[in-house]
């Protein structure tokens, strides 16, 4: 099976998506997602530029010898433009030999260890009345795990709080915003950490003990305040509390570790194993948070996940708008097959987004399933997907009440 061709495609249905997609002598095609949100051309470039002409040639079958080629042979290692480009090609050849096989990827993963993949979903409100109301309609939804996300007296927008209703039609968050440049907005620590135990009391009180509640912090607190924001939900028993510092300094997460209970999920933006190493191997973390479009794809997500395994730690693989239907499907296949999968975040993506991006994943009563088809279940309908050329969108940056930019 050798690969004869391989497009980048480019597309804006709704939101930027930059997809792989390999070509094999015999007329298969395999996709693969390299969506970096805001940095969309820098993988496009580094794909069409420097990779493609590496593959043509190749046989598609070597999914750990074109990984290792790619990862070693370019000598600079790591960085979330690498690291989504090898994942691209690494998911394009595992939705080319499953098709080969014949069978869904989860087969070739070693099969299903569940019968669905439980999602939670994103509630969001710029005060109470409205964030009940959307925990509401994510129930309604179907949803059974959710994601609690409030403004903040006094702040007039924060991550997690739409300003106005995203593309989805408000099931979704979507963060970036089409503008020339990222928009700005005004962070206040201690207003946030006030706060968010006043709404994790309001929740709770409304929807009983039984709810799972999560709640990201975005990476925005020094580990002495995440700490003390752990602690203070603590009454509320979270799922869990995302990103609460930086963590590129695992070491810092002894600290927050030493103070509360509250379980920890951290990743997102990491895109190696080695950027767990501390915090797995001290059981700092209670769940992984890479996305397999942004880690390397399928071969290097499923190490970590192993590794995690061993300490008990379990998955919550990133699933926001910015990750296309293909690396969700890519990530559903995993989840429904590793042993230590925890949850899997879903937001579901606009019907102009579907139009473009065919997929056999499902979301019912709460569970995803990737679906029986061969291979990852997601094609790309390029017509469809030139009539949505790329529109440059940022996330916005976010600064202190002094000026000082501070982490968003
Ligand atoms: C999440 C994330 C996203 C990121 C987005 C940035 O937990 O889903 O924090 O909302 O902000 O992926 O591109
Ligand atoms: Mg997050």
């Amino acid at each position: 099976m050798q690969i004869v061709a391989a497009d980048v495609i480019v597309t804006s249905p709704g939101r930027n998506f930059v997809t792989l997609a390999i070509t094999t002598d015999d007329g298969l095609v395999g996709y693969g997602d390299a969506t970096l949100n805001g940095r969309e051309l820098a993988v496009r470039s580094y794909l069409a530029d420097h990779v493609v002409p590496l593959l043509i040639g190749r046989d598609a079958h070597r999914i750990e010898d074109t990984w290792q080629y790619l990862h070693r042979g370019a000598y600079w290692r790591r960085g979330p433009v690498t690291m989504a480009a090898i994942a691209a090609v690494d998911v394009a050849l595992w939705d080319l030999k499953a098709q080969v096989a014949g069978l869904p990827l989860y087969q070739l993963l070693g099969g299903a260890s569940r019968t669905g993949i439980r999602a939670y979903g994103h509630a969001s409100g710029r005060d109470l009345p409205e964030l009940l109301d959307s925990v509401r309609a994510r129930q309604d939804d179907g949803f059974t795990a959710i994601r609690v996300q409030s403004g903040v007296p006094g702040l007039e927008a924060i991550y997690g709080i739409s300003a106005s209703p995203d593309a989805t039609g408000g099931l979704g968050y979507e963060p970036a915003r089409r503008h020339p440049l990222p928009t700005e907005e005004t962070w206040d620590t201690r207003a946030y950490l006030r706060h968010m135990p006043t709404v994790f009391d309001a929740v709770r009180n409304e929807f009983g003990p039984e709810l799972p509640l999560l709640h990201d912090v975005h990476h925005r607190l020094t580990p002495i305040e995440a700490a003390k924001l752990g602690k203070a939900l603590e009454p509320y028993d979270l799922f869990w509390l995302e990103d609460c510092t930086p963590a590129e300094n695992q070491e810092s997460l002894r600290l927050v570790r030493q103070h509360t209970t509250t379980p920890l999920a951290i990743g997102e933006v990491f895109n190696a194993s080695v950027d767990y190493h501390t915090l797995i191997r001290e059981q700092l973390i209670d769940y992984v948070r890479s996305a397999v479009t942004h880690t390397g794809g399928i071969t290097a997500m499923r190490k970590l996940f192993d590794l995690a395994a061993q300490y008990q730690i379990k998955t919550g693989i990133h699933g926001p708008s910015d990750i296309s239907p293909v690396g969700m499907a890519a990530a559903l296949h995993l989840d429904l097959a590793i042993h230590n999968f925890g949850i899997q975040e879903f937001t579901p993506h606009s019907a102009e987004t579907y139009e473009v991006f065919r997929r056999s994943y499902t979301f019912e009563d709460g569970y995803l399933h990737p679906g029986e088809e061969p291979g990852l279940g997601v094609t790309l309908d390029r017509e469809a997907a030139a009539r949505f050329p790329y529109d440059p969108a940022y996330l916005p940056v976010n600064r202190l009440r002094d000026g000082t930019v501070h982490d968003w």
